[in-house]
């Protein structure tokens, strides 16, 4: 893309009231982590394919990170799943992550993969299966306290098959007094994000089913605890961008699992099949961080992006690449709408005046920009191009089959 092609962009956007050199900035602040798990083999409940390659280590999982960032500059930091990135020394996995110039980001517990834990985990009827769900949640907070981590991402699996199976108000209860306990062992800057999901593995009722039960949970714990949107955990024809509205304006957005779906939790490629609906989140994002209310700016500014998604026929380090790109160019095309052209078509009552100058903003081709800020970032223009040139994808496959799996 030449330098013409950027000139053009930029004539165009002054001509609509845009300053190309304050879009630039702020896409130069776009932080994205990546999740450990997505380097892992991964699979279906059908199967888990092995490829060669696979990191096998936690420790080789933040060095394949730590190619996503070299290449985009966007992905600074990466998310661990205990005890699937369980080691004897999170100072040393803590300081090999800032040799590469990564951060550790949030901790995830897992409370889904034990057999104690097939009638529910923090929500289980037996007080010594909670006991040790809850001392599994404290542990994680201690590691992220070693990681220097500052969030924790919550997702319970926990929920029930048959109507009559499970005591919900009673469930309800002890997921509250798990968490409490929990909440009171966080340092005063660290964050609970609550985690929801429709269904799945529970199929009849789930204890943390959609943002409202999270946001309401979040509440009672105290100003720590926020909510955590997953892309992939709504019902069908959801309307995501408005949840994240409404927990903007309650300043409860703590953070963002990305990831695609068409029919249930896919987990797929953010952006591959509805780039819209993530550009209208960002729409949202960024409408609101132009508040007049200070608070709500601050809930905006601490919003952490993160991928969730795990990659079972694709080549993990591409896929990952990807993704953050995706985010990236839907970012670019939210920060192109004009908000005082939508403001003023909606004084005027005119839906589709209002219509047209969001949509348009996504119409552009944000190839120039994206260019331009990575050429002065001294990044590759073409990221996924520079890593598949390099020899890194070659050179890991000496690692052979059978990594880490999830
Ligand atoms: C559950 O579906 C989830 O979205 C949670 O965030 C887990 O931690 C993650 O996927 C990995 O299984
Ligand atoms: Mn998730
Ligand atoms: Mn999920």
């Amino acid at each position: 893309m030449s330098d013409r092609a950027y000139q053009l962009l930029e004539e165009q956007q002054k001509a609509r009231g845009i300053n190309l050199d304050a879009v630039k900035e702020q896409l130069k602040t776009l932080k994205i982590e990546t999740p450990s798990w997505g380097y892992g083999d991964s699979g279906t409940r059908f199967k888990v394919y092995q490829k060669e390659g696979v990191p096998r280590t936690p420790f080789e999982k933040i060095e394949d990170a730590a190619q996503v960032h070299r290449y985009t500059g966007l992905a600074p930091s990466v998310a661990i799943h205990i005890p699937w990135d369980k080691v004897d020394d999170y100072g040393k996995l803590r300081s090999h992550a800032e040799s590469l110039g990564l951060k550790i980001g949030a901790v995830n517990p897992n409370l889904f993969q034990e057999d104690e834990y097939m009638l529910g985990s923090v929500t289980n009827a037996n007080e010594k299966i909670r006991r040790k769900a809850t001392d599994h949640l404290l542990e994680c907070v201690q590691i992220a306290k070693e990681t220097g981590s500052r969030d924790i991402s919550l997702w319970f699996a926990d929920g029930t098959n048959y109507p009559g199976q499970g005591d919900i108000r009673k469930r309800k209860a002890w997921m509250q007094e798990s968490l409490s306990e929990m909440y009171r062992a966080l340092d005063p800057h660290m964050r609970m994000l609550i985690e929801y999901k429709c269904f799945e593995p529970a199929f009849y009722h789930t204890d943390l089913a959609d943002w409202g039960m999270s946001y309401n949970l979040a509440m009672k714990l105290g100003p720590q605890a926020e909510v955590l949107v997953d892309t992939g955990h709504h019902l069908q024809g959801a309307n995501i961008e408005h949840i994240v509205a409404y927990l903007i304006d309650e300043k409860r957005l703590g953070g963002f699992h990305f990831n695609s779906r068409k029919y249930a939790d896919d987990d797929l490629i953010v952006g591959t099949t509805n780039p819209y609906e993530l550009f209208l989140i960002f729409y949202q994002i960024l409408l609101a961080s132009k508040d007049n209310d200070e608070a709500i700016r601050n809930n905006v500014s601490n919003i952490a992006y993160m991928i969730d998604q795990s990659h079972s026929i694709e080549q993990k380090i591409p896929a990952m690449l990807r993704s953050v790109l995706n985010v990236q160019t839907q970012f670019a095309k939210a920060l192109l709408i004009n908000h005082d052209e939508v403001t003023d078509a909606q004084n005027r009552d005119d839906v589709l005046g209002a219509e047209d100058a969001v949509r348009k903003a996504f119409e552009f081709d944000v190839t120039p920009l994206l260019h331009a800020v990575r050429q002065e970032q001294g990044l590759p223009l073409d990221p996924m191009r520079a890593y598949l040139d390099s020899s890194y994808g070659k050179d890991i496959l000496a690692r052979g089959k059978g990594g880490a799996s999830w």
